[in-house]
Formats: structure tokens, C-alpha cells, sequence
């Protein structure tokens, strides 16, 4: 009789622990989208550093940004960590992010701050890296192909069925391309541009980096990712060259967001500003994540892609990180490219 009780009390004191402020102020949910051994490296590192207990979900950009939209009734995360600008500044448009400024700002490079300030401080940059695509070697000498250095060298129909990149929607790498793509060459040689690739596609992926993954495994030839992401496979031990195309090239600023609604909004300004800090991004370099940062003053290694020896193109983030231009190329890339037969 007395067990019964004591048992029917008990969901009545978890209940009541789950809302006192005490309990709450130890949690985190923290979303990510950038690579799985550096999301959780954020993870464990700020766990060390505060003793507040992480709750991570790794996705890439364009799904956590579809998961955010879906909980915006009820939001269960209260950070989103990494991924590309895109959906960031998408995500601050929709009204999904919350405004701040964290006094970590001033260490940051410009060109993070005006990131933030375009989206009235909704997120912020974080790191910043270069698109292109690598290849592997020795599978290409073992299929006698030339070594290609241009975007439009990856229509030649020798590389029929050699080179792998994600798909658009789930990825904000493949998202930056096809953005890019559209910026370099127009969008009507743009689109013909993607429809010529598509024939040499041998697999759209969910996750932006792993055609590279593939091709470090010789799974794959070339794949179409950021230079960092190749550079990490070559930094790995495999046969991986990374290319910056010749015709030049886009670029990222990966983001930071403070979710709206979030249950533990003072966790996450935390973690914000210690994310922000310089000795905490120069620990990349211990996943071998080899982005420029936001923090000028944090450390980057001599294998990083060289972002000033690059032709990069003026990415225009205000248009192409805008909720009507980011859907209208998804929905166009979907109806135009993606169905076409290879
Ligand atoms: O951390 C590496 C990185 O390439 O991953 C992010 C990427 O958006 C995540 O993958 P998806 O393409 O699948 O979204 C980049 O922001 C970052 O540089």
C-alpha cells in the first residue's frame, strides 16, 4: 500500500523538477550542422567548461532548418550551431532566431559582424570557407582522366558517372553551388550548367561533404564540397587533391542562431559567446575543420585553403540566404534538374 503511493508520487516530483528553474539552468539542446566529430567537440568542450549538459542532433543546414520550422510551435532546440549562412539567414527572416549581441562581437572579423547586422543580429558568422571540389588521385589515374581544374571541365562527358554531389535541399553545401553556379554564370547558362552536370552526377547525397568522404574511400572521383572538406580528407592521408575552380569560385560565412522560444535561452547566449571565443575555435584544428574563423584573433594551420589566393565571386547573401530566392531555386533545381534522365 505505502509502495503504491511513494510510486504514484513519483511522476508528480519529476514533473514539478522539470520546471524549477534549477533543473533547467544544467540542459542545452544544441543543434548543429557542421561536422559530426566538431559538433561534438563543441559539445563535450562546452559541457567541460560549464557543466551544463549538452543535448546534441546532427543534421546538415537545409534539415535543420526544415526541423526548426516544424517546432516552431514548440521549439524543442535552443541553439543552431554551424552550417551554412543560407538557411541561417533564412531561418532569422522567418522570424525562428533571436536577436542578440554578445560582447564576444568586437573580437570578430568584419565580414562576420556584417553577416549579423544584415540579419538584424538574428545570427552570426562564425567561420568562413571556400566552395570548389576534390577528387581522388588514384581513381582517377585508374580510369586514365584527365586532371580537371574548371567548373565547366566537370561536363565533359568522360567524367560520365564520376563525380557526386548532395542535393540542394537537405544540403547547404550543394545549396551554396547551385547558388553559386547561378552567380558565376547567370542563371539561364546556370541552369544549363546544372542540367549538363546532372548527367555526370553518380549520386545526389543528403550530407554536403560526403562525396569526398566517398572519393577519400575510392568510392567516388570527384566531389563537389567546400575546399576545407576536401583538404581534411588530403590532411587524413588520402590520395585527395582539392580544387579551386578556375572560373572562380563561391563561398560560405557558416552561422550561429539563438532559436526562438528555445526552453533555456541563457544556456544558449552562453554557449554563444564561449563559442565566439578564439581559443575555442583554434580547437577545429583538432578535427582537422579547417575554416577561416570569425575570431581574428583564433589560430588557423598552413593547411587551410589560402581564401586570398582564390577567385572568389561577390556571393550576394542577402539575395541567395532570402526565403523567396532560396525556395524558388530549390523548387526550380527540383522540376528543372533533378528529374531530367541521366
Ligand atoms: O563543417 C564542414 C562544413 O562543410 O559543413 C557545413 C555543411 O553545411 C554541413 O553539411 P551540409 O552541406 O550537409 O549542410 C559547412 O557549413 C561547413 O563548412
Amino acid at each position: 500500500m505505502r509502495k503504491t503511493r511513494l510510486l504514484l508520487l513519483a511522476p508528480v516530483v519529476l514533473a514539478a523538477s522539470t520546471l524549477s528553474p534549477a533543473y533547467a539552468a544544467e540542459k542545452l539542446t544544441y543543434y548543429c550542422s557542421a561536422q559530426e566529430d566538431w559538433c561534438q567537440l563543441m559539445a563535450t568542450g562546452f559541457e567541460e567548461a560549464t557543466g551544463i549538459k549538452v543535448s546534441m542532433t546532427r543534421k546538415s543546414s537545409g534539415e535543420t532548418l526544415a526541423q526548426i520550422k516544424a517546432e516552431a510551435s514548440n521549439p524543442k532546440g535552443d541553439i543552431w550551431w554551424g552550417g551554412t549562412g543560407d538557411p541561417h539567414l533564412q531561418a532569422a527572416e522567418e522570424g525562428l532566431s533571436d536577436a542578440y549581441e554578445s560582447p564576444l562581437r568586437a573580437e570578430q572579423h568584419d565580414w562576420a559582424i556584417r553577416q549579423s547586422e544584415s540579419a538584424s543580429n538574428q545570427t552570426m558568422g562564425i567561420y568562413s570557407g571556400a566552395l570548389g571540389y576534390g577528387y581522388n588521385e588514384d581513381v582517377l589515374k585508374a580510369n586514365d582522366l584527365p586532371a580537371p581544374q574548371c567548373w565547366k571541365d566537370l561536363l565533359k562527358p568522360e567524367y560520365k558517372g564520376h563525380v557526386q554531389m548532395a542535393n540542394p535541399n537537405s544540403s547547404g553545401t550543394a545549396y551554396t553551388t547551385l547558388a553559386t553556379i547561378v552567380q558565376l554564370f547567370g542563371e539561364e547558362e546556370g541552369f544549363e550548367f546544372m542540367k549538363g552536370l546532372h548527367k555526370n552526377i553518380n549520386q545526389y547525397t543528403k550530407s554536403g561533404s560526403a562525396p569526398i568522404k566517398a572519393a577519400a574511400r575510392g568510392e567516388n572521383t570527384i566531389g563537389i564540397v567546400f575546399l576545407h572538406d576536401a583538404v581534411k580528407q588530403a590532411a587524413s592521408g588520402f590520395p585527395i587533391k582539392a580544387v579551386a575552380p578556375c572560373e572562380g569560385t563561391g563561398y560560405e560565412i557558416g552561422g550561429m542562431s539563438l532559436i526562438k522560444g528555445g526552453r533555456n535561452p541563457e544556456n544558449a547566449r552562453k554557449f554563444y559567446d564561449w563559442a565566439l571565443q578564439a581559443d575555442v575555435q583554434t580547437r577545429a584544428l583538432e578535427v582537422k575543420a579547417f575554416q577561416v574563423m570569425s575570431n581574428k584573433s583564433a589560430t588557423s594551420s598552413p593547411m587551410a585553403p589560402d581564401l586570398a589566393s582564390i577567385k572568389l565571386i561577390d556571393y550576394d547573401f542577402k539575395k541567395y540566404g532570402s526565403s523567396a530566392e532560396r525556395k524558388r531555386l530549390l523548387k526550380k533545381w527540383d522540376d528543372e534538374v533533378s528529374v531530367l534522365p541521366q
